[in-house]
């Protein structure tokens, strides 16, 4: 049976992404894009759109009959910094687009989701450094907050309604093509495009503040081996630790400069430290690798190389284009 997938917030820097690859594996007409405002101009001009807010259940509905989705990854959230800024929007958005999707499949309209958790389920009681799968668990942010609860329903799916659901804590994600929004990690994307712009970037956390990290194209990576992964291989319905490569912001920066001498970083941090202070400083994710044998690929150098060279490519583009 042909596969339909629907993703849900293909306009985020994860959706950016994660749609082209899915496009490329299940064909173009076969992945439709979805968010409250377009998407990318290679999104928008490869397959089908629909603009949807996440929030509107039947509208929801109408789209998954439509198109006969079987697939729905689910990606539309409000992230850590800006829902502390919005405690009820973050909350409602978090968790209702999760249900309303949940329950799709419970009462048989699709057969498989995806739901991304985050590093931002843990908190300050939880043992910072390889942070194990099983572990005390006490976030202090909505976001974090919204991210163990989903973790939850999940699990609760599953085991009351066999729906397959599979999800990942994703670390701090760094890609060129689409822009973050919103979260603390998001300066080690920001970083990057004041390096090559400017040569200068003022960071929002301190210089010794390491959290977990993972390049966009490990975490694409990640995302379509577990949902091609056979069901019996899922042992976790919560959500899997995801490692990926830890640094702090000196550390990035140390490694921008061997390809921008002259960059310069200062620091100022603001709210989002706090949030940085509650999270890990690494991940243990032992269980992905024995059970769907999820193996990293980019470290900080070669992540490092990729992205200067592809930014400096774009800015380069746009700068002929202007
Ligand atoms: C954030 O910083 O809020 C996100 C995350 C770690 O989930 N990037």
């Amino acid at each position: 049976m042909q596969e339909k997938i629907l993703i849900i917030g293909s306009s985020g820097q994860i959706g950016t992404e994660l749609v082209i690859a899915l496009r490329k594996i299940y064909g173009e007409n076969n992945v439709i894009a979805s968010d409250i405002k377009p998407s990318s101009y290679e999104i928008m001009n490869s397959g089908p759109f629909e603009k949807m807010d996440v929030m509107d259940e039947k509208l929801l509905g109408s789209i998954v009959k439509k198109h006969n989705i079987t697939q729905i990854y689910l990606l539309a959230a409000l992230l850590s910094a800006t829902a502390e800024k919005n405690i009820e929007l973050g909350w409602g958005l978090n968790m209702r687009s999760l249900s309303h999707v949940l329950d799709l499949a419970r009462y048989g309209l699709i057969k498989k989701i995806f739901w991304p958790s985050s590093i931002a389920v843990f908190g300050p009681t939880t043992p910072k450094n390889k942070t194990p799968q099983y572990t005390v668990m006490e976030p202090n942010t909505v976001y974090g907050i919204s991210k163990l609860a989903g973790e939850r329903w999940n699990e609760y799916y599953w085991n009351q309604f066999n729906v397959d659901v599979r999800s990942l804590r994703y670390p701090g994600l760094i890609g060129w093509k689409g822009k973050p929004g919103g979260g603390t990690t998001d300066y080690a994307v920001e970083i990057f495009h004041q390096a090559i712009k400017n040569n200068k970037y003022q960071c929002f956390l301190k210089k010794c503040t390491c959290l977990p990290m993972m390049y966009m194209k490990d975490a694409i990576r990640a995302t379509i081996e577990l949902m091609e992964s056979e069901s019996k291989k899922i042992k976790i319905r919560s959500s899997y630790n995801l490692a990926g490569i830890s640094f702090s912001p000196e550390e990035i920066s140390e490694e921008i400069k061997k390809y921008l001498p002259a960059f310069n970083i200062s620091y100022k941090e603001d709210f989002r430290q706090k949030i940085a202070d509650s999270w890990p400083s690494s991940i243990d994710d032992n269980h992905a690798q024995k059970d769907w044998g999820w193996k990293i690929e980019y470290d900080l150098q070669k992540m490092t190389k990729d992205m200067i060279k592809n930014l400096t490519n774009k800015y380069q583009k746009k700068t002929v284009n202007e």
